[in-house]
């Protein structure tokens, strides 16, 4: 009979130790196999460091040596695992309560967001949408409009051309021109869309951009009309306590012209009001009897008003941007502040 060294008792020990260690699926396993190895009362390993006294005094010291090996390798397995289970060291764990991060989120330009709440007043109000080319004739773009050739509007210091008789539209007039041409009155549409000028990029001006313009044509349509609709289009806009204020001004195309001027009143969080400065919103005016005899009108039937506004401007002004360029450069950081 062969008996087996206490040395070959601890190693055989330690290899049961770690697979069962390794095998704990869970806290309460894990804490089951420590208690088996390493627990004070019952743990195989201590009951041997604690059998080291009645050994003969010889083998005491390598005995002891390898048992206290044995329970520093299985302690740190233990450790180990237990991290494990945890799902990683205390420092990089996550924490699973927390809500998970929502897809990311587009959103509409801010420009984009304020030709579709012009757009969606003056829906309510009876208008349709026109649209017409970007690149069109100068018949369309000026002459159609009471604007002579000679005008500095159409100066090739201000305006693209593509031809000598072909331009990049500077307003969206034009569409106004052609949806006159194609329907008999009454008229109420609005016509958004790119308008190019020759502009150098600054605070105030791109060469492309956006414009809103409408108009109105039918029998017996007044300034009071023209008055009236536009300031029920601000209030609406801005705010029912809005003032608004026509200045006199000059346009080719209407007589008479102004700029539609509006004062707001913000209220702050904690209730206090505070009115802005006039601000410029738009120009507007009735339409010149000349622009209605060109599109094959009756002028002395035929009365409108027209208006032209810039939605870069208006979103300018509504969220206290000061430089256009920031809505062209596309910076996500700036344009997610406009949406949710
Ligand atoms: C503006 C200002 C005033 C305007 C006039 C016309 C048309 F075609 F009826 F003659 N469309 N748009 C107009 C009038 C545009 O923009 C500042």
């Amino acid at each position: 009979m062969s008996e087996t060294s206490p040395i070959d008792a601890l190693r055989a020990l330690e290899a049961e130790a770690l697979e069962a260690v390794a095998e704990a699926a869970d806290a309460s396993a894990l804490e089951g196999a420590r208690i088996a190895y390493l627990g004070r009362s019952e743990g195989r390993i201590s009951a041997i460091l604690r059998g080291l006294g009645s050994m003969p005094a010889e083998e005491r010291p390598a005995v002891g040596q390898e048992a206290n090996r044995v329970k520093s390798v299985v302690g740190e397995a233990l450790e180990a695992r237990a991290a494990a289970l945890q799902g990683g060291s205390a420092a990089s764990s996550e924490d699973l309560t927390l809500p998970a991060r929502g897809p990311w989120k587009g959103g509409l330009h801010p420009i984009t967001q304020a030709i579709d709440e012009i757009w969606d007043i003056f829906r309510d109000l009876g208008f349709s949408r026109a649209r017409g080319p970007e690149a069109d004739s100068v018949w369309y773009n000026f002459e159609a409009l009471n604007t002579p050739l000679d005008h500095p509007a159409a100066d090739e210091q201000d305006t693209l051309y593509l031809t000598d008789s072909v331009l990049l539209r500077s307003h969206t007039s034009p569409v106004q021109i052609r949806t006159m041409e194609a329907y008999e009155p009454p008229i109420r549409i609005v016509a958004p869309g790119w308008v190019y000028r020759r502009d150098t990029y600054d605070a105030t001006h791109t060469p492309a951009f956006m414009q809103i313009e409408g108009l109105v044509i039918d029998e017996g349509v007044t300034f009071v009309d023209f008055k009236g609709t536009l300031a029920e289009f601000a209030r609406r806009y801005w705010g029912p306590d809005t003032e608004v204020r026509f200045r006199p001004s000059f346009f080719p195309f209407t007589e008479p012209s102004a700029e539609v001027d509006v004062k707001r009143v913000i209220t702050r969080p904690d209730g206090t009001r505070e009115e802005t400065d006039w601000l410029e919103i738009m120009g507007a005016g009735m339409v010149d009897p000349a622009v209605i005899a060109n599109v094959g009108y009756d002028p002395e039937r035929y009365t409108g008003w027209a208006f032209g506004m810039g939605p870069a401007r208006i979103a300018m002004l509504k969220h206290g941007v000061s430089d256009l360029r920031t809505f062209f450069e596309n910076d996500v950081r700036f344009l997610s502040q406009f949406s949710s």
